[in-house]
């Protein structure tokens, strides 16, 4: 379905929705009910009192309820090519689910304790607020309004990504030297509910283009407006156009030069990372210091292929407690096993072997990016594990 929507309509009902659910959690727990989600609904974007073992932390509940569940339950894209790509079996491949497997691995000691849910752009705020999903790894931008506003709190970043546009060859004389000024009297499709939305309208009337916006429930949906020429340009996140583009190529569908993408200096940042509700320190340290692990343990080259050397032979403290030998680990006072962060990067892998085996494919490199280690010049940086 193709619908025409503002952005500020979509975040005016985004908005209606947390606080409607904020309110319905209110409710269930004054009214103490025991409808069958009430354990879930309970945990929307409402404070809550810190009554189990994270210690001098708040919990919100969700390490007990995942627990106690057996089972990650782990929003990702409905399809993001070298993000989350739903497999026949129900599962999900690519780098965003396997930072999902990488929880439940932390968690369960098990990386296939995971229930994928592919939610749209528009849909992922509510089913995070409303206990649907444990947390969300969607190509998900962290924004002042979603950390505030929307009830949700965010976790590293795991992807430094930018907004691009995309269209056919013939279209743009300028080739990937275009710039947005390229874009006036163009159509120009996007999903809903995203920060691609938004910065479009934003970029095209800075540069004084007239556009015309169709957004669309999911981002293949605008593809395929895109493929039959109901629309001239695709915007979304690099990574996104990249994948897709990768995609019709592999496929024989387009010739390697046949789709543009520019400018090449993306307009926005778009910081992608893990999303979880507000308010839960003990399952918000859980999540960020699983992705820390896998970046502290790409930073020591502990990779999934030598961590039982590792493991056996620690290269360092550091590296023995976060991988659980000895007794200054760290992990059991979150509520996790002493290995838990080995099975990560044992069952899942660290931060470039996950990088590697899902992106380098389509032609993502981390050097010279945001996505290298720090002391490469890159942003990907974690506290000491101590
Ligand atoms: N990062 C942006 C855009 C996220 C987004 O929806 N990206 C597209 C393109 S990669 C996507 O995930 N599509 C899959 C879908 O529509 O389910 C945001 O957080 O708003």
């Amino acid at each position: 379905m193709t619908i025409y929507a503002s952005e500020r309509g979509s975040l005016n009902m985004i908005k209606r929705l947390a606080v409607l659910l904020a309110v319905l959690a209110l409710v269930a727990a004054a009214c103490g009910g025991e409808s069958e989600d009430s354990s879930t609904t309970t945990e929307g974007p409402t404070e809550t009192t810190a009554t189990t073992s994270a210690p001098g932390g708040q919990t919100g509940g969700t390490l007990a309820e995942v627990t106690t569940r057996g089972m990650l339950r782990c929003g990702v894209s409905t399809t993001a090519i070298g993000f989350a790509e739903p497999q026949d079996d129900g599962s999900y491949t690519g780098f965003d689910a396997d930072y999902c497997r990488a929880v439940a691995a932390a968690v369960f000691g098990d990386s296939t304790a995971v229930v994928f849910v592919g939610l749209t752009a528009a849909e992922r705020f509510t089913a995070l607020a409303n206990g649907e999903v444990d947390v969300l790894f969607r190509n998900t931008t962290w924004t002042q309004s979603r950390d505030t506003e929307i009830g949700g709190d965010f976790g590293p970043t795991t992807f430094y990504d930018g907004q691009q546009v995309m269209g056919k060859k013939e279209l743009l004389p300028n080739g990937d030297d275009s710039t947005l000024a390229d874009i006036d009297g163009a159509r120009l499709c996007t999903n809903a509910g995203t920060t691609t939305e938004k910065n479009i309208t934003e970029g095209a009337a800075v540069v004084g283009a007239t556009i015309s916006l169709v957004t669309t429930e999911d981002f293949e949906q605008a593809m395929g407006l895109f493929r039959d020429n109901s629309c001239d340009l695709v915007t979304t996140d690099g990574s996104g156009l990249f994948g897709e583009r990768f995609d019709a190529v592999a496929k024989g569908e387009i010739a390697d030069g046949d789709w543009v993408i520019f400018p090449k200096a993306p307009i926005s940042k778009e910081p992608l990372g893990p999303m979880y509700r507000q308010n839960d320190s003990e399952w918000a340290d859980i999540i960020n210091w699983v992705v820390y692990a896998t970046f502290i343990a790409d930073e020591k080259g502990i990779t999934q292929a030598n961590v039982d050397d590792a493991i056996a032979s620690p290269p360092d403290p550091e590296a023995g407690r976060l991988l659980g030998v000895g007794d200054d680990e760290l992990q059991s006072e979150m509520g996790l096993s002493s290995d838990a962060f080995a099975n990560v990067i044992s069952q899942v892998g660290n931060y470039d072997d996950i990088y590697v085996s899902n992106l380098a494919a389509l032609g993502f490199s981390r050097t010279n990016s945001p996505n290298d280690q720090w002391f490469r010049g890159g942003l990907i940086y974690a506290p000491p594990a101590r």
